[in-house]
């Protein structure tokens, strides 16, 4: 059933049935002071205004019974799955793998890679641990979103630039329909998070859709009404 989400650049023919949300790397290493956002020079606190409109549509998936996936970036502790040409770059003090406030950098298991405790996974939601951007390269994602029929999904988290979009890139080619929540996103640089929503819905929708929160959690309602 499609209950039609005003967005740009045009309504986006929504399924929830077959739509999963996918939250992208809400960790504390990106969210708090003393991670890897923090040790490449950036200022964290531009990244807590997506904390809310994520919240929101959260409870609504889970109220609706959608499938909810959460990512992490991070690295085995061995590293050995950090390319040298991703160690290398960032030439600050602190480097992934290196000993940091919340733990070792950016690495699996250490207090920083955890999302944050306001959006902390429930049981049965996939937690999709990735080493690069996107979070289809080298991990289970597709395989997991095949098997539960799923064809569209509706992409928050951080950083809007990076690996959002990286994601919904690699859903793009892979036939999935995106749609991306202006406010659930968010950035270090408020330009680029503004300039990546627009690329997404630019060329009528070349990667696809963007909404605001509240827009998703009404549709999400109508869905519940429509089915209770
Ligand atoms: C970055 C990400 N920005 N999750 N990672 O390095 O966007």
């Amino acid at each position: 059933m499609v209950v039609p989400v005003p967005a740009r650049p045009y309504d986006f023919p929504f399924d929830p049935a077959n739509a999963a949300f996918v939250i992208i790397d809400m960790q504390r290493d990106f969210m708090e002071p003393g991670g890897f956002g923090a040790a490449l020079g950036n200022d964290v606190s531009l990244l807590a205004s997506a904390i809310a409109p994520i919240s929101a549509v959260l409870d609504s998936c889970r109220a609706a019974g959608m499938l909810v996936i959460h990512t992490r970036e991070g690295h085995r502790p061995d590293l050995s799955d950090l390319p040298g040409a991703k160690h290398r770059r960032g030439r600050g003090d602190t480097r992934i793998g290196d000993d940091g406030p919340m733990g070792r950098i950016l690495v699996r298991g250490e207090a920083g890679h955890d999302i944050i405790p306001e959006l902390a996974p429930v049981a049965g939601e996939p937690v999709i641990d990735k080493p690069g951007k996107g979070a289809f390269y080298a991990t289970d994602l597709e395989t997991i979103l095949r098997q539960r029929g799923i064809t569209q999904l509706i992409l928050a988290g951080v950083t809007t630039e990076v690996c959002v979009h990286t994601t919904m890139r690699e859903a793009n080619d892979r036939g999935f329909e995106c749609l991306l929540l202006s406010d659930g996103t968010a950035s270090y640089f408020p330009e680029f998070h503004r300039m990546a929503l627009e690329m997404a819905c630019a060329q009528d929708g070349i990667f696809g859709w963007v909404a605001p929160s509240r827009d998703v959690v009404t549709a999400i309602s109508t869905y519940r009404g429509i089915n209770s």
